[in-house]
């Protein structure tokens, strides 16, 4: 495609991301409200606040794709969550309506299914079970994500990302972990589909533990590559957690676990 927005490109995913995606598109457009390195040839570098709509449009304006990474990435208070993932959601979809309909790749989170139970295995069926504030701005993305289809006809692919860091760092991301590698590869198929609708997809990458049932996207023809098999021995020689522990118990871990965030400033 002519031209990619990525948000949240100063973040860890995005600065991952600006690379591997360096070839998809002649011009990479990178936006965050942090600053980023500068651009290189066949990049352009706009800050700007996700939760400004006009500044959205802006961004959007010329783009036929759109990455939205940008926002609060865990849980924080309700007024952080507002402004940064429910307003930032909405204007990421709005500017879509108004600036020529660009198909959006949106970073959803397992926290929006994080109170389900692990020894349930989960599909696109499953009900929305938020484990936080920052769990439920995910979930109200998604449904974004399915009004402005279901209205306006804006494709979207909304990926529960499990835990995508450089490797697995404790028991449960053995089952939860995603490379980036796999995560590229999955954005690579979202914009290369010719048709994605509305469709959600769970972010893991191959790993033998599987939590998440993702047979309904197999059109996109996304197979995920790695797997956090390396990490068995090192992860399970930590000091294991009681079995009932709602860190254990839940997909969500610590989020589940967690009080509520204003309580604990
Ligand atoms: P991150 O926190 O490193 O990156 C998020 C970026 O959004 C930051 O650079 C931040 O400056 C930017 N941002 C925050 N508020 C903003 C605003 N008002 N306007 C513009 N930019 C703003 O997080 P990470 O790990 O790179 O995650 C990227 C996305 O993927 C996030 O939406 C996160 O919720 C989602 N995700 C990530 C997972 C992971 O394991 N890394 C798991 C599940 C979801
Ligand atoms: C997320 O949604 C967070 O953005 C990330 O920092 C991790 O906490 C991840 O979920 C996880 O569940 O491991």
């Amino acid at each position: 495609m002519e031209r990619l927005l990525i948000t949240g490109a100063a973040g860890m995913l995005g600065t991952g991301l600006r690379q591997e995606l360096a070839s998809n598109a002649t011009t990479l457009r990178l936006s965050d409200i942090e600053p980023m390195p500068p651009a290189g040839p066949n990049e352009e570098v706009i800050e700007a606040d996700i939760g400004d709509l006009p500044a959205v449009c802006g961004l959007v304006d010329g783009c036929q794709g759109v990455v939205h990474l940008g926002g609060i990435s865990r849980e924080n208070t309700f007024e952080t969550v507002l402004h940064a993932n429910l307003r930032g959601v909405y204007n990421v979809f709005e500017a879509a309506r108004r600036h020529g309909r660009p198909r959006i790749f949106f970073a959803s989170s397992n926290h929006a299914i994080g109170f389900h139970e692990r020894e349930n295995r989960l599909d696109r069926s499953s009900a929305y079970r938020p484990d936080s504030l920052y769990g439920l701005s995910k979930a109200y993305g998604e449904l974004m994500a399915r009004y402005y289809f279901d209205k306006f006809g804006i494709e979207s692919v909304s990926v529960r990302i499990g835990s995508c860091f450089p490797k697995p760092m404790d028991r449960r991301m053995l089952a939860t972990w995603m490379s980036l590698g796999d995560l590229a590869a999955l954005i690579r198929k979202v914009f290369d589909a010719p048709r994605v609708g509305c469709t959600m997809v769970y972010g893991a990458s191959d790993n033998a533990e599987k939590w998440w049932d993702n047979g309904h996207a197999g059109f996109l023809g996304w197979q995920p590559q790695d797997t956090s098999e390396p990490w068995r021995a090192e992860l399970e020689a930590l000091p294991p957690m009681p079995f009932d522990h709602p860190a254990v118990r839940f997909h969500g871990g610590g989020f589940a676990a967690a009080g509520h965030f204003e309580d604990e400033e």
